[in-house]
């Protein structure tokens, strides 16, 4: 691993706790058409943009909708989303956040997102962060989404970055594979269940020290 010089950080469940607000929304989402839809099954949509997580529910209902019934669809799971985000703010900052990003910024460390939501710049300004990204790779600007490593391959151009000088954070499967195959470290975190896909896996970002890598 070369010195480390950037950091692109996932959104959703690395940042802040909008996960289960996805989940939550897609459960009614996945009830609304008679399919069940745990926790568990919801694991696979993390990371997981939200034309292919509408997708995914369907191959696990085997059902098949018209294109109609499917874009409205996709227009009330996003609707119902962002209802239940009205309330976000600094506050939901996951722990260690705030301090890891001030600590990057004052050792001249570059700092992206890499997400595949579509809502990504309104929900970093709800939370008060926008102003430490040098860059911001949402779902609206890649055409692969992850587990294609397009939208952390992106970031790194943006900072004008070699993936081995770039740590990627990530809660889901899907963003570790895009990390990986992207040729970053992939840095896991807060999701047990991806553990030991990751290359380093903490808990949350209070046990990551950026002194050990940069
Ligand atoms: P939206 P991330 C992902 O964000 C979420 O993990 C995933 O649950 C969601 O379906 C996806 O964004 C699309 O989000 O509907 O807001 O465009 O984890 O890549 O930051
Ligand atoms: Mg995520």
């Amino acid at each position: 691993m070369l010195p480390i010089k950037g950091l692109l950080f996932d959104l959703d469940g690395v940042l802040v706790t909008t996960e289960h607000n996805h989940f939550i929304a897609w459960q009614r989402c996945a009830h609304s058409l008679g399919i069940a839809f745990t926790e568990k099954e919801n694991e696979l949509l993390k990371g997981v943009s939200r034309i292919d997580s509408l997708k995914k529910i369907l191959e696990l209902g085997n059902k098949t909708i018209s294109s109609t019934e499917f874009e409205a669809l996709l227009t009330s799971k996003n609707e119902f989303y962002l209802e239940s985000i009205q309330a976000l703010s600094s506050k939901d900052l996951l722990p260690g956040v705030a301090a890891l990003l001030q600590e990057a910024k004052d050792k001249g460390i570059l700092l992206g997102v890499g997400s595949s939501s579509k809502n990504a710049n309104y929900i970093l300004g709800k939370l008060e962060i926008a102003d430490f990204f040098d860059v911001v790779i949402d779902g609206n600007g890649v055409a692969d989404p992850k587990p294609h490593p397009e939208v952390f391959l992106n970031g790194a151009k943006a900072l004008q970055l070699d993936p081995k000088e770039v740590l990627v954070f990530e809660d889901a499967a899907s963003g570790i594979a895009a990390a990986k195959a992207g040729g970053f470290t992939a840095v896991g975190v807060g999701n047990p269940h991806i553990a030991t896909q990751a290359d380093i896996y903490f808990n949350d970002l209070t046990e990551f020290s950026l002194a050990n890598y940069a």
